[in-house]
């Protein structure tokens, strides 16, 4: 089950090992790895609403790297140049590469990559908001990987310290990806600040656009965060929601300043007693609304990957069918 290749299906990864113990001493025992800050691996004894925690952020995090391919893959057919459409292939197939990942590092759990599926083409799982907002541009690629990669960058660098094993080592892979996706975004954005003032206005209004929704991804407010208290003490989550926005902002600034744009908030300001930038308001209503389905994108993401869903059953239909008689010749043999 937790392989690349196409098997058949095998509940196996659903029989994580039995380990003796009373229920307390198991509890003990991972309270106690918890605290020494030492990794849980899936044959471990776990409690059942770490195991979901982990399924659901896991399967949340997979669903964004799928559903985010959709607004850049929009531009590969419309890139400026040759180099930069190679840039854009290969920064799209890879969001799908970190996809499949984090779909494994879930399926270690118990879970199954079709209910995971199932979970995201009904609407009921959730993917990050910011991929539900239209790609107007071509400045809107170079701002994506600027900023919306740049955010995720500094959500997931702390994630490669998460305490399940198989998520944080997924994401050191993920991040040192990222981080060529987050400057080839940028080298995008300098060469068009150089060119015309039709380019400059072009990616100025793509930071416009962008850069409240890329606020918002970190999530809502610490004291609004329903799972980050219990996320944080099983060290999934290490630094909270409000200290990463922070961290992104007071790292973002410099590099707006140098690339030459106006971050659009009229109360971001240096404050000398915190060390940080202060910043405005973040609309949550309009977050909530996104992350409800209500969003400018939400309906064309979901319909998008359901058809590319339902488009590729006749390669998973021969994939088993291949798989299957593979496994029928080498019981044969064996006979
Ligand atoms: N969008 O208690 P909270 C990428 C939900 S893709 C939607 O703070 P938690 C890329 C949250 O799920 C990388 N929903 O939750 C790809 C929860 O709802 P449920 C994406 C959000 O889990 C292609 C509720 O709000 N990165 O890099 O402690 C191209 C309460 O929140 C959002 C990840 O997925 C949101 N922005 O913390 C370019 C990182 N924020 O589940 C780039 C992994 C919150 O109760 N995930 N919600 O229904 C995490 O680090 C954490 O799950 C979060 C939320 C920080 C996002």
């Amino acid at each position: 089950m937790y392989t690349q290749a196409m098997d058949i299906p095998d509940e196996s990864g659903k029989k994580l090992a039995v380990v003796p113990g009373t229920a307390s001493e198991l509890e003990a025992a991972f309270e106690a790895r918890i605290a020494a800050d030492g990794r849980i691996e899936p044959q471990d004894w776990m409690p059942d609403a770490y195991r979901r925690t982990l399924v659901r952020q896991i399967s949340q995090h997979a669903h964004s790297e799928i559903v985010g391919m959709l607004p850049e893959g929009n531009w590969i057919s419309r890139a400026p140049s040759l180099k930069r459409k190679a840039i854009l292939i290969a920064k799209v197939q890879d969001e799908g590469g970190h996809g499949l990942y984090l779909y494994s590092a879930a399926e270690t759990l118990g879970t199954g990559r079709d209910e995971m599926l199932a979970g995201l083409h009904s609407g009921k799982a959730k993917y990050s908001s910011i991929f539900n907002y239209p790609t107007l541009t071509w400045a809107d690629v170079g701002v994506i990987g600027w900023l919306v990669d740049g955010a995720a960058i500094m959500n997931q660098i702390p994630l490669c310290r998460c305490s399940y094993g198989p998520y944080a080592r997924a994401m050191i892979r993920v991040c040192k990806e990222e981080s060529f996706h987050q400057r080839q975004g940028y080298e995008a954005l300098l060469v068009m600040m150089k060119g015309t003032d039709e380019q400059r206005a072009m990616v100025q209004d793509a930071v416009n656009r962008y850069w409240w929704k890329c606020l918002a991804m970190f999530g809502p407010p610490d004291a609004d965060s329903p799972h980050s208290a219990q996320g944080m003490r099983w060290g999934i989550k290490r630094i909270s929601n409000d200290e990463l926005r922070q961290k992104f902002i007071d790292a973002t600034v410099p590099q707006a300043k140098v690339l030459g744009v106006t971050l659009p908030d009229p109360a971001l300001k240096w404050n000398e007693e915190r060390q940080h930038y202060d910043y405005g308001q973040i609309d949550w209503t309009e977050f909530w609304n996104t992350v409800e389905g209500n969003g400018p994108c939400n309906k064309e993401r979901l319909a998008t990957r359901v058809k590319a869903h339902n488009d590729g059953q006749w390669v998973r239909d021969a994939a088993l069918a291949y798989a299957r008689k593979q496994k029928e010749r080498a019981i044969k043999e064996a006979a």
